[in-house]
């Protein structure tokens, strides 16, 4: 599509002139150098065989601890207004690891863009567990101690990524770090992320800074059927999924019935966790098929989920589907934005798309290119439906470790050689880069 006449023909209508461009990553994913930071939960996990598809582990990765200048000049290139990465909690614990995000933070800003970190993208310091209350008092603690060394320069902020992959992933089905089965016990690493999130909301304002969001992971879920028990399975799967997280964060309350299976003393804790946000970041990859428990395991998605499961996830037919398996629907995106405009309507602050990406092989990526701009378009629809979306990043600037699918899934605008660490811009990264200046130019009339 990049030289496409019909795109040519049929321009991505203009966004507004503020509107904030941006591509993510995370820490782990992509930072290497494990042996010159503590270890994480990450680190133990993939050690562990059997755990990661490839076997690999994130020791090494896109290795952008050292090659972080490389990096920031590909940002530079690709025009961005902002770049997402995570801040390791494991990295900050150890001697010079702040050092670190304070060069790639001058080195940002001397680039022209915008550092947006995340507090919290899954690599909890091995010695922590968030089954315990403790965690989110460490976590403002750390908080604290980013915001004390950055917050003279950076200006956005972003607490936790997806709590609710982690909590389901990590803690119900385990098949992400710390690899534990806990099924619905697995509840109070909800609460305890949520808790966390207020408590470092708290901390990043005490020492002045503002424009703090959290990036939660949200898709429509479509039923399976009109049958009453798949409603009743896509209606839970939606609260798992969509409420979750954004109840307590957006209304002050949990989904009714799961507040009364939380820890400690909720409604107190619900004050803390409702503490208002200059904005509200959404990952958006797919909407999900969901009909009623099948009675048996269920492999979707490159994660195994066990028969007791009170849903079954299914699939969406008759829609492309990236070299992951997941479809691509970018509908999805719009009906997302519009639905949660009218759940929680003047509840819901502005939002921003803080992740939306693919996986597929080759530097000659159109598939990524066709899958960018359907989602663009998208979300334009959501604009002119009268949502106030404000910044869109693209998952993910480089090819990097993805989780337990190790480095088999390729998310990167950048293809990176992970034998030579070699990073070659794929096709994709020059539509993005031609695109924004498109966009620029519009906006300037
Ligand atoms: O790579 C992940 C990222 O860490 C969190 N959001 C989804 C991405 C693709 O799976």
């Amino acid at each position: 599509m990049a030289n496409d006449p019909r795109a040519a023909a049929h321009p991505i209508p203009p966004f507004p002139a503020d509107f904030l461009w941006g591509v993510s990553t995370s820490a782990h994913q992509i930072e290497g150098a494990a042996d010159e930071r503590e270890p994480s939960v990450w680190d133990a996990f993939t050690a562990e065989p059997g755990r990661v598809k490839d076997g690999s582990t994130a020791a090494v990765a896109c290795d952008h601890y050292h090659r972080h200048a490389e990096d920031v000049a590909l940002l530079s290139g690709l025009g961005v207004d902002a770049y997402r990465f995570s801040v390791s909690w494991p990295r900050v614990n150890s001697p010079g690891g702040l050092d670190f995000y304070d060069r790639l933070v001058d080195e940002l800003l001397s680039a022209g863009v915008r550092p947006v970190p995340t507090l919290f993208h899954w690599d909890l310091p091995a010695d922590l567990d968030w089954l315990k209350r403790d965690t989110a008092s460490r976590f403002a603690e750390y908080a604290s101690a980013v915001v004390g060394r950055l917050g003279d320069r950076v200006k956005k902020w972003i607490t936790l990524n997806e709590p609710a992959e982690h909590t389901l992933l990590g803690h119900a089905l385990g098949t992400h770090a710390p690899g534990k089965q806990l099924l619905f016990d697995a509840l109070p690493v909800a609460h305890h992320q949520l808790l966390a999130h207020g408590l470092a909301v708290q901390a990043l304002r005490a020492a002045g800074a503002g424009d703090i969001g959290i990036a939660n992971s949200h898709g429509p879920t479509w039923p399976a059927s009109q049958e009453p028990a798949d409603l009743e399975a896509a209606a839970f799967y939606d609260v798992l999924l969509n409420r979750l997280f954004a109840e307590p964060l957006l209304l002050g309350e949990y989904p009714q019935g799961l507040g009364e299976l939380m820890p400690g003393d909720v409604s107190a804790d619900l004050k803390v966790i409702s503490e208002p946000l200059d904005w509200y970041g959404i990952n958006y990859y797919a909407p999900t098929r969901v009909g009623a428990p099948q009675g048996t395991e269920i492999e979707f998605g490159g994660i195994t989920m066990p028969a007791e499961l009170p849903f079954s996830v299914r699939e969406i037919e008759g829609v492309p589907v990236t070299d992951f398996g997941w479809p691509v629907v970018p509908e999805g995106l719009t009906e997302l934005l519009t639905t949660f405009r009218d759940r929680y309507g003047d509840r819901l602050p502005p939002v921003i798309i803080t992740e939306n990406g693919c996986s597929y092989e080759g530097l000659d990526d159109q598939a990524r290119i066709a899958y960018l701009d359907g989602h663009l378009r998208a979300l334009h629809r959501a604009l002119e439906a009268g949502v106030d979306v404000r910044g869109y990043f693209v998952w993910s600037l480089l090819d990097n470790f993805e989780w337990a699918e190790g480095y088999a899934r390729r998310f990167g605008l950048v293809h990176v050689d992970f034998a030579t660490q070699t990073r070659t811009p794929k096709a994709s990264y020059a539509w993005l880069r031609n695109e924004l200046r498109a966009q620029r130019a519009r906006a300037r009339g």
